[in-house]
Parts: C-alpha cells; structure tokens; sequence
C-alpha cells in the first residue's frame, strides 16, 4: 500500500511542522516591552529581570553593560546591628492601655494620642556609625553593579534594540557596529538559581568585567572560571557571596578584580548570590550562603546555555503561559514601548498596551516571588540603593497584601508562596509584640516590618499605629486555601495562623458605650489620628473571625472556637452610614467630603474583604460608591490600583477603566520630593510610580483587571462583572475562581459570547451573568461549556 504509505509520510512532516510552529504561534507579539536607545535612568528605563532570589536591572549600554543586582535576604539592621535592637517591641507598654482607652471614651484624643505616642509606639530605629539612616530598623540593599564593557567602546551602534520579551522572560539587547552585530541575552534560571548573561559577536571581541558594590570586601577571587566576592553589610556583619562562572571561546585572564576576555565570539556568565540571612526568628541567621553558591555553580558547570535557557523557559511558561487575556484592536506595535506609552496616553485606543500591562504584573511575579525566596517588597526584588524609599521594607497596611492580590486570581497560586510562609514566620515575633503592646494572644503586625520581625507598631503616632496588619495577611491564607482547596494546607499551615491572628482581635476589641465591641485604641492607615472605632479594624477582624469560622467548619475541628469567634464577629460595630450618605471612616461621623485621602481604609470590606457586595448589602455598597466618589480618581500608584478593584467590585467597568488608563499613562514629575499624587502612572519600563517606584501599582493593576473579567468572592462566580465599553470583544484563558475553578471566557460585542469552566473537584458550580445565576454539575478535570445564551 505505497499511496498510504506516503500519506502518512505526508501526515507525520506536517505534524512536525507544525509542532515546530507551535511554539511561534502560543507567542503574543504584542507582549513585549522595547526600546531603540539605552536606558540611562535606573528607575524608569532600565528593564527588570530575575529569579525569584535575585532581582537584575539591565540597562543595554553600548560602551558598558551595567547588570545592577540584589538578592533578596542581603539586608542591614536588625539584631546584629546594634544589642539594644529589641523587634521594636516595648516590655508592659499595655499596662497603659487603660488609662489610654478611658482617654478615648472621654473624648480626649489629643492626650489619648500623647500617651500612645509615648508607650504604644515601638523603639525607634537607633542611629548606628556608617549605617544608612534606617538605622538598626535597616532597609533592603543592593549588592551592586556588574560592568561588562566590550571592547568596542562608546561606538555610534546601527539597527540598536533593547527588549524584554514578556513570552519567554528574556531581556536582550542587539545592535550592530560596522559589519559586527552584536547581542546579548539575559535570563533568570530559577530552578538552578543563577542569572544567566550572554554576550555574543559575529566577530571575537574583547571584555572587561568588574564587579563594583557599596559593601566591604572581605575577600575577591577568579579560579577555575569563576569569580567569587566575598563581602558583608557593614552595620549587621551579615555575610554574602556572589560568583559568577565564565564561559567562553575567548582568552580569559584575571587582574585586581577585573576579568579580561580576549578573542571571543560568545561570553556567558552565570550568576548567583546568595547571604546567611534566614528568617528564624530570633537570630536571623545561619544559612550556609557559600554552601549554596558552590552548589549552583557547581550545578550549571557542564550545562549547555540553550539547556539553561530551556529549562528557565519551560519553567517560566509553566506559570505564565496559564492566562491569557486577547483584547479586540491593538495599536501598531512596532514603535518603542515608551512612545506606544505616550500615544496610549494622548488617546490611541490601544488594547494591546492594556495586555500587556496586565501580563507585566504576572511577568514581575514570576521574576520575583517563587517558592523559597524572600517575598516581594515595595521594589518587588528590584533595588539599587542602600537606603531605598521607605527602605524598600514590608508594608503592611496596603502595600504588601496589594502585591500579592493577582497571586491566585491569575493562576499562580506557587507565586503566593514566599508571602504565605513569611507571614507564618511572623507569628513568633508577631505574638511577642502582642504580648508587650496590648498584653493578648495571637500575633499582631503593624504598619510596617523589616526582615527581623519588626512586628511592634511603628516608632511614631499615628502613622505605626496598625496591628490590623495581622489579620489582613492572614486572609491571604485563607484564600490561598479558597483557590486551591488544599485541605491539608489548611489544616497544617494556614488555620493555626489565622486562629492566632483571631485570638489578638477576640481579645483586644472592646465594648463601647452602645454595647457594640470596637477597636480602641485604633487608627485607620495614615489618616486622621487615634481614636476608638476605625472602621478599617472592625472590617479586618469581622474578615478573619469570619475566615476562622469557616475554616473550622471544613476542617471539622474546634467548634468551641468557632463559636465563640461568631459572637464575637457578630458583636463587632457594623459598617456604618453617615451624614451625607457616605460609608464611615470611623465610628463618629466625621467623614470630610472635600477628603482626597490616597487611603481608602475603611472600603476594606468591599475589596479584598467581602463584608460589602451591591448584591448583599446594596445600601452599604452604595454608600462606598458615595465615599469613592468623594475621594476622586487621582492618588498615589497604588491608590490608583486599588480603586480600580473597588469600582470592578461595584460594578462599574467604564470607570474601574479609566483608573487602569490613569496607571498605565507615563508618570510625570520628578522621581522624589514631590506630592505623592502627582506623579503617578508608569515609566517607560512600565514600573509603576507612587512616585517613586512602588511595584505594589503594578500588581493591584493586573489584579483590577481580573477582578472586572471575573469575580468569585460572593458564593457564585461571577462572569464579566465590570466589563468596560471599550472591551467590546475578547477572551480571557485560565483565570482561577475560588472553590478550585479555571475559566475561559469569551465576549462579543459586549456580552458574554461563551465560556469553559473547569474544577478541580467534582460538584455543583453556581455560575452568574448580569444578575442570571445558573448551577451546573461538574466533573474534576473535565471542561463544561456554557454559552452566553444560558442566561437569557
Ligand atoms: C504606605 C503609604 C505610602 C507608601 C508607603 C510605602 O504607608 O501610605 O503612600 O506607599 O506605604
């Protein structure tokens, strides 16, 4: 049979084609962020790269290539900086909190605030020699620069591009100089730990590598193909290393910290750092930091780099590749990112720079938050400084929780994991500041915390004041519980944590004179001043005794607790409606409606808690709606962020929008010193800017954006609920629901075309449309398709 024979021939060579294709064709053009001229300015043109542990900002230089780095752990302060560094905590400061609680039901607030200041506050960071000025609070550092200067020089390049391709997070920089064209490819490895940097000509040519940091140098050396820096942060004796290991066709010499490379067509240096830092509390160290390193390099020695760069890719595109989001009419995208930027701005109606926007923030997440790495900070992982923005820390009255918010929803639930563990590790410290400040169980976390369990409220009133912090994090856990339904997780890791952060606020409330209980003292995020009653506290412990009360129910234990966390929740002074129809702020109704306030606090329990729905408490919704409006659009980066998952959540698409456009518009001003709104928006590498760059914006932003293709926070999943206008078709691929769900979902001409919903376990699954809800049954791992038409 020879004619079957050459068409299965014929068959097999196109099923090769076309496997071959396949990949060319998964890749989105349209996600990629380029530039045709190097960046000059750290913060807002160099472009991010990373893995997990290290975060690298390359800047493309044509004379020099500056590979700015950090590590995650490298940190100053904290207990071996100085013997009075105490976790900020305060032995028997509580003792006060009587005195400081009649103060508050007299009405004198002003002592009441005097007296907080003096014992509620925690120790402020103490000033050590030839430290930054965080003191021995300490901040994140950078651990510096690698330069690579070709031997080319400062030569006029033809045909330059710098990129970084969102599809296989690589950064690249290509030009040509003469007849020799030159590239260079970046990578973050993270299964083996190291950063990967290839430099590569079609004619051999020469290098020179130095490696420059802030830190003292304990000991430099090349050996064996790798170069190894030993140093150590000057105020905390904290030791670190970082190597690299050459790879080259070239000639190699070495010289008082300088690498020569002669001859050379290909140069690939593979990277790693690592430090003693571990996050036990008390010490904070003891990791075996060279051990690790030896190990990574060690690992990579015989790895060819397309191995290194297939294994990073199928690593990568494991997580990225599980979203994708088509908006109908994108702009031309062959100008440079930061041009497209501006047209955006100016009106272009570009829904690809929405895309991409969108699958930036997975991107950074991705870089920068993977199982056994520190979490993100306010930088994520990128930080050139040693006394960075509000020492690039852990903020825990928006900041932290805001750049986890697209963890689940997006489908990277393993990205959420640095954030869940870290706040495991917080309890020690966190039980010992409630212990101190406020003499109850459970744990506490206030405005802000260091890598050293700085857990006491911040050193000065009102801004520390925010043990509220505990509990907000503690959702995190629940709903990576939600997403997942990991029952064993729950029982293991998440429930005793949560349980604990409940314990402090069953014992801290305390019954007003209506007999409601309240917060007191309390202060709602750094607005206003202390009081009894900030809304935002009542919200966050109603948030957790809830998730407590639920969580006991699926794990059928402590029924005894659960009890009593309900009669303690349902006493708690519900949200309250004021004068001019506006939700309260506090339990007084004093609410100013010129208040332009970034904080929006007390709109918690719209989102993320779920205590507010238009669908549930429709007057309370509407009151949120007056207090939104009487805010304004503009604010801060994250301000911004977060209204567009306030307005998504009220169900207002065209103006959840606008905010979105607000974010993505280039960033103006200065970087520093100036009013923190008046800057905002993104800079040309799309960082987001608070100003300065704040990555939280980034993160809230791609979390706004599934928040209004899909909501599951009310019982059923709610399909499109804030679908703006100018979406007028699309498709969103394998965004998560809570209860374990996976969605695609399809519009035309704005409405809901079709969508495909899969569980990861058998059951019934409520589903809801413009208000229609449908249950259907389902099947673990089998995809049930539904049409628009089921809910007419
Ligand atoms: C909170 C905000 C500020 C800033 C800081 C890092 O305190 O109020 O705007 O984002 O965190």
């Amino acid at each position: 049979m020879p004619h079957l024979k050459s068409l299965k021939r014929t068959f097999l060579l196109l099923s090769y084609f076309i496997l071959l294709l396949l990949p060319a064709l998964a890749q989105d053009k349209t996600l990629k962020l380029w530039y045709d001229k190097p960046a000059t300015d750290w913060m807002r043109e160099a472009l991010p790269i990373g893995n997990g542990y290290m975060g690298v900002m390359f800047f493309g230089g044509v004379g020099e290539e500056q590979l700015q780095f950090t590590e995650g752990t490298l940190w100053s302060g904290g207990p071996h900086s100085s013997p009075k560094y105490n976790y900020g905590n305060k032995p028997e400061a509580w003792k006060y909190l009587p005195e400081i609680r009649q103060l508050i039901k007299e009405g004198k607030l002003k002592e009441a605030n005097q007296l907080v200041q003096r014992h509620l506050t925690g120790i402020a960071p103490a000033k050590l020699e030839g430290s930054t000025s965080w003191g021995d609070y300490g901040a994140q550092q950078t651990m510096g620069e690698l330069y690579v200067k070709p031997g080319h020089g400062e030569a006029a390049p033809q045909n330059y591009r710098r990129e970084l391709d969102l599809n296989t997070a690589t950064g690249s920089v290509s030009y040509q100089i003469g007849k020799t064209k030159y590239k260079r490819l970046y990578f973050g490895n993270y299964p083996k730990g190291v950063m990967v940097y290839h430099f590569t000509s079609s004619r051999p040519e020469k290098y020179t590598i130095t490696y420059k940091t802030p830190h003292p140098k304990d000991e430099e050396r090349f050996e064996n193909d790798i170069y190894t820096f030993r140093g150590h942060v000057n105020d905390n004796k904290q030791a670190f290393e970082t190597a690299y290991r050459i790879i080259t066709d070239g000639k190699v010499t070495y010289e008082n910290g300088s690498v020569q490379v002669s001859g050379a067509k290909s140069v690939q240096l593979i990277h790693t750092a690592a430090t003693d830092y571990s996050w036990e509390y008390p010490t904070y160290k003891g990791t075996d930091y060279k051990s690790i390193v030896a190990k990574r390099l060690e690992s990579v020695k015989n790895q060819p780099i397309n191995a290194l760069l297939k294994e990073h890719t199928s690593d990568y595109t494991s997580l990225f590749n599980r979203v994708a989001l088509t908006l109908e009419g994108s702009e031309n995208i062959e100008v440079p990112t930061n041009i497209r930027q501006q047209h955006y701005f100016e009106g272009a109606e570009d829904r690809g720079m929405e895309e991409l926007y969108f699958q930036y923030g997975r991107y950074l997440m991705i870089s920068a938050s993977r199982p056994g790495t520190m979490p993100m900070n306010l930088q994520g992982k990128w930080n050139n400084s040693t006394s960075p923005p509000w020492a690039a820390d852990y903020h825990t009255n928006i900041n932290l929780q805001m750049l986890y918010w697209p963890a689940e929803v997006t489908n990277l639930a393993e990205c959420h994991v640095p954030l869940l563990d870290y706040t495991a590790a917080l309890v020690a410290p966190g039980r010992q500041s409630a212990k101190d400040f406020f003499n109850t169980r459970g744990w506490i976390v206030n405005t802000m915390n260091n890598a050293y369990g700085y857990t006491a409220p911040g050193w000065e009133v009102p801004w520390g004041f925010f043990p509220g912090g505990a509990g907000w994090l503690a959702q995190h856990l629940w709903e990576h519980y939600e997403y997942t339904q990991d029952a064993e997780y729950l029982k293991k890791q998440a429930y005793p944590v949560m349980k604990e952060a409940a314990l402090f606020w069953i014992d801290y409330l305390t019954p007003d004179s209506s007999g409601y209980l309240v917060s007191s003292p309390s202060y709602s995020p750094e607005h206003g001043g202390i009081s009894g009653g900030a809304s935002m506290d009542h919200q966050i412990a109603w948030d957790v005794l809830n998730n407590c009360i639920q969580a006991a129910k699926v794990l059928g234990t402590d029924a005894e607790f659960a009890q009593q966390a309900q009669q303690v929740r349902d006493k708690i002074l519900p949200p309250q409606i004021g004068s001019w129809g506006q939700l309260q702020e506090w339990k007084e109704d004093v609410d100013d409606p010129e208040n332009k306030h970034r904080h929006v606090s007390h709109l918690f329990a719209l989102h993320p808690g779920r205590q507010i729905s238009p669908l549930e408490t429709p007057e309370l919704a509407k009151a949120a709606q007056v207090s939104l409006e009487a805010r304004g659009d503009e604010g801060t980066g994250w301000s911004l962020a977060w209204k567009i998952n306030f307005w998504a959540r009220l169900k207002d698409g065209d103006r959840a929008h606008k905010l979105y456009k607000m974010v993505i518009k280039p960033a103006g001003g200065k970087s520093t010193g100036e009013s923190f709104t008046s800057g905002s928006g993104s800079y040309s590498n799309l960082l987001d800017a608070h100003p300065p760059f704040q990555l939280d914006g980034n993160m809230g932003a791609t979390a706004g954006v599934a928040e209004m293709l899909l909501q599951s926070q009310a019982g059923s999943i709610e399909l499109l609920p804030a679908l703006p206008q100018v979406w007028q078709a699309g498709e969103v691929k394998g965004l998560r629901a809570r209860g374990g769900y996976t969605l695609d979902i399809q519009w035309k001409e704005g409405k809901l075309h079709r969508a495909s919903i899969k569980a990861d376990k058998d059951g019934a699954c409520s589903l809801s449309y413009q208000g229609k809800q449908i249950t259907i049954p389902i099947v673990a791992g089998k995809s049930v398709k539904i049409s628009g038409k089921n809910f007419l």
